[in-house]
């Protein structure tokens, strides 16, 4: 053969070899979808923008995010991911009460501290979160695979209020777990719970007469025009959930299960560094959007009168979720107490 046609067969053996890599690589390439509960620049979407970046920039996936509203409601992303249609959810442990009563634990009210950095190492390092959630919501067919803390929860309201008797016949929307509602009667409102969709008009038309949620969020969803009264009860963190289809995940080859752990750390990482500041940042936006916006810090003897009111809620809680929950929420403490003896 000379030498022109070996490099012929040559370039004709490469070129097959490439087309069969292409195909090969068009077959392993997946997108993966993944929903979540907020609007563009969120926190919630930061996270699910930095686990598909970090998703695409290691391997030939890709990652189509869907923001709230493109799919439904909490409710309904969940329920799309459980039947596979979906592969990633971020579903926040305020609509998880029903599928996994355990995960109201977020809802007693006084049981994480305000200071940011000890949350983070509670979320770092705690037990309960890193290997006693996972085992709960695998119990679902769910992969979870990061809680994370979005914000201090602030409560926004129609009037200033510093106590219990202040939210006396104030109805006041919560998320949809029956333990969040506990804590609101226990604080002396009448709980209202609705879908986030609702929260804008209700507060809107009166409805309702106040809401809780962080202040990124009261900022971000414009929450503060029809609702102005802004009162730190230092009450909560709005804690938040991601996971995968647990099929789906199981399905997946070593190096992409690595990859998508990978991915989730990266973004957690990410996420933290993301909500330091935030709320401060969000208030300031708050307060030059509007002259009505009032700010009340609670002060130490007006937390306390909330305080008194918070083992009610946990005996409720271990009401709703019997010895697993009563394990869990020892567990919960114990975790805390190590990361605040540091
Ligand atoms: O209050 C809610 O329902 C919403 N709050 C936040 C911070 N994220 C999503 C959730 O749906």
């Amino acid at each position: 053969m000379n030498s022109l046609s070996k490099f012929r067969k040559l370039a004709g053996i490469s070129a097959m070899a490439f087309a069969a890599m292409t195909a090969a690589n068009s077959i392993s390439a997946a997108e993966w979808r993944y929903a979540h509960e907020e609007y563009e620049g969120d926190v919630q979407d930061v996270f699910a923008y930095k686990f598909k970046e970090y998703v695409e920039e290691n391997s030939e996936h890709s990652v189509k995010v869907y923001r709230f509203g493109e799919l439904g409601e909490s409710d309904d992303i969940m329920e799309q991911t459980q039947a596979g249609i979906l592969n990633f959810v971020n579903q926040s442990p305020g609509f998880t009460g029903s599928l996994i009563p355990e995960a109201q634990i977020f809802f007693i009210p006084y049981l994480l501290p305000t200071d940011m950095d000890t949350v983070v190492k509670f979320f770092n390092q705690s037990k309960a979160i890193n290997e006693d959630f996972p085992e709960l919501y695998s119990e679902n067919g769910l992969e979870l695979l990061k809680m994370y803390p979005e914000g201090e929860m602030v409560v926004t309201l129609d009037e200033k209020a510093t106590s219990p008797e202040d939210f006396n016949n104030k109805k006041i929307r919560v998320m949809t777990n029956p333990l969040l509602s506990e804590t609101y009667d226990a604080f002396g409102a009448t709980p209202t719970p609705l879908p986030w969709g609702e929260v804008y008009g209700a507060l809107q038309t009166n409805m309702i007469q106040g809401q809780e949620n962080p202040i990124f969020w009261i900022e971000s969803g414009g929450l503060y025009e029809v609702s102005p009264n802004l009162i730190f009860t230092g009450h909560g963190w709005f804690t938040t959930a991601m996971m995968a289809n647990q099929d789906f995940y199981n399905g997946l080859s070593d190096d992409d299960k690595q990859l998508v752990r990978d991915a989730s750390d990266h973004a957690y990482e990410e996420i933290l560094e993301h909500i330091d500041g935030l709320a401060d940042e969000a208030l300031a936006k708050i307060q030059e959007g509007s002259d009505e916006v009032t700010v009340t810090r609670l002060n130490e003897e007006q937390i306390e009168t909330f305080r008194q009111r918070a083992p009610q809620v946990e005996a409720k809680f271990i009401e709703m979720t019997g010895d697993r929950g009563k394990e869990l929420l020892e567990q919960f403490k114990a975790d805390l107490e190590a990361v605040q003896g540091e």
